[in-house]
């Protein structure tokens, strides 16, 4: 089922702003330490995603604050703190959901043409992943 609330610790919606130009587009923007409650130290976005077989995500991170946007389409977030787990739809520009530490976090069922953005608190750092969930299992209690 996929819900509107975030029930899971170290999450939370981040609703940046978006300026409409009638027929000449949106513009939004996202401002480190404002919008985003941590400075910025990279940006990432993932494209040419296939609806029936990308499955991206399957970990979580010890340190990293990451925020998720849906820039273009739409996307299927799963999101497990170890005790609780929910699933969200992100289909607009504009919102975006925390990943927060110790977050396990899947996206899948991503519409055509779908586009996600990452802002993250830090350079990418392997060590920083935990790819087993039965580790992160452990970690989360
Ligand atoms: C998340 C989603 C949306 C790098 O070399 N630098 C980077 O900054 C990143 C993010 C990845 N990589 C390499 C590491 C792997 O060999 O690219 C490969 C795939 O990376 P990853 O497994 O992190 O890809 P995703 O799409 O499953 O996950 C990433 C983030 O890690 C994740 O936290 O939210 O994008």
């Amino acid at each position: 089922m996929i819900e509107s609330t975030i029930r899971v610790k170290n999450s939370g919606l981040v609703r940046v702003k978006m300026i409409r130009d009638d027929r000449d587009g949106t513009l939004a923007i996202i401002e480190s330490l404002r919008d985003v409650p941590f400075d910025i130290r990279r940006v990432y976005f993932i494209s040419n995603l296939e609806k029936s077989v990308s499955i991206r995500g399957k970990h979580a991170h010890k340190e990293l604050e990451q925020i998720i946007f849906c820039i273009q389409g739409s996307f299927v977030l799963g999101l497990d703190d170890g005790n609780t787990s929910q699933k969200l739809l992100l289909n607009e520009p504009n919102v975006g959901i925390r990943l927060g530490k110790m977050l396990w976090h899947t996206m899948e069922d991503f519409s055509e043409s779908c586009v996600l953005l990452v802002v993250a608190s830090d350079y990418y750092d392997e060590n920083d992943y935990i790819r087993d969930y039965g580790d992160f299992l452990k970690l989360a209690q």
